[in-house]
């Protein structure tokens, strides 16, 4: 079947080296990402087609964006150029007691510049359009975008999956309420990776207990049929506890909460999250196995540098089985 079509943003994230802070010495790691392209990485790793549709600048830095993902697999042939700049981020990683924090600088982007896109040819014969909150947080026109990829896919009957990835400090940079456009790209999706924080942004309705909470979303979606989350519990930057859930409007499948300790990189976790429900979804495993199959992903990306999830099905299997010593 056709690709995995993901909508969005091409990052440079610079981040400090090793555990020091940003500007600590003069040196920053260069590496791609953006959620919905670690998304497609995380797909194309796991053998399933996928393509990107975004917009680079014309420049050393936006070719070596592109390269990247063709590296990892994912269609590029989607990926136009145009006038603005590369987005960065920077991050300093956290440690210990201390946690990560992130810089955006990515105003006039390339990306948020562009000026149109002709869905129904960009989603000719795709299997799933996926998009997430980040490119309606970047300003009127993104968001104008990705509502005309989400209505084109629907009207294709292109299913279409949203992942909330709520970011504060870009929502706060052009719109004081995000809630009435994302009402709208929820609106279109089939499946939605949210909590019941991301719930209560969309509803009003703040219910802490999650399976309440997606049922409050399944009334106010009628379009949605699964609904995906992690919970996750913080001990520190280096160990976290994560479980997933996956509902449906008439069950829920659970995880147990497991252990991710020795954090190399959390960045990404939430989408490797997504790319492991996808897989499950698209390889016709059952909602016990995709929901297994997210939570491990996530919990296998704290253990990589980088943005990008790039586990193999053979790395999932063998992390399922329970191999945590050399392979030989
Ligand atoms: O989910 C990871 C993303 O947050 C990261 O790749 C950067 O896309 C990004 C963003 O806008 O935060």
């Amino acid at each position: 079947s056709g690709p995995i079509v993901c909508f969005g943003e091409l990052l440079l994230r610079l981040s400090a080296p090793g555990r020091e802070l940003l500007m600590q010495s003069p040196r920053l790691d260069i590496v791609v990402g953006g959620a919905e392209a670690n998304v497609a990485a995380g797909l194309a790793a796991l053998d399933h087609p996928t393509a990107l549709v975004s917009t680079l600048p014309d420049n050393a830095l936006g070719r070596g964006a592109v390269a990247a993902m063709r590296a990892a697999g994912v269609d590029t042939a989607r990926v136009t150029t145009g006038p603005g700049r590369m987005g960065l981020y920077f991050l300093s990683p956290g440690a210990g007691v201390r946690a990560a924090d992130i810089v955006y600088d990515r105003a006039g982007s390339a990306f948020v510049e562009a000026s149109d896109y002709d869905w129904p040819a960009l989603l000719e014969g795709a299997a799933r359009l996926h998009l997430s909150g980040i490119t309606p947080a970047l300003g009127q026109a993104s968001a104008a975008h990705a509502l005309a990829a989400a209505r084109a896919a629907r009207a294709a009957g292109v299913p279409v999956s949203f992942d909330g990835n709520y970011r504060a400090r870009l929502w706060e940079s052009w719109a004081s309420d995000p809630r009435g456009v994302l009402t709208e790209l929820v609106a279109q999706a089939d499946l939605f990776f949210g909590n019941h924080r991301d719930v209560a942004l969309l509803t009003g309705r703040n219910v802490r207990e999650a399976r309440a909470a997606a049922e409050v979303a399944f009334a106010a979606f009628p379009n949605l049929t699964v609904i995906a989350s992690t919970a996750r519990t913080v001990i520190d930057a280096d160990h976290h506890r994560l479980s997933a859930r996956f509902d449906t409007p008439d069950a829920a499948y659970e995880t147990e909460e497991i252990a991710v300790t020795g954090i190399v990189d959390r960045i990404g976790g939430g989408d490797a999250f997504a790319a492991g429900i996808l897989h499950g979804l698209h390889a016709g495993l059952t909602p016990q196995e995709t929901v297994e199959a997210g939570l491990a992903l996530a919990a296998l990306k704290h253990s990589l540098p980088g943005d990008f999830s790039r586990f193999t099905r053979a790395d999932l299997a063998a992390f399922q089985a329970g191999a945590r010593d050399v392979r030989r």
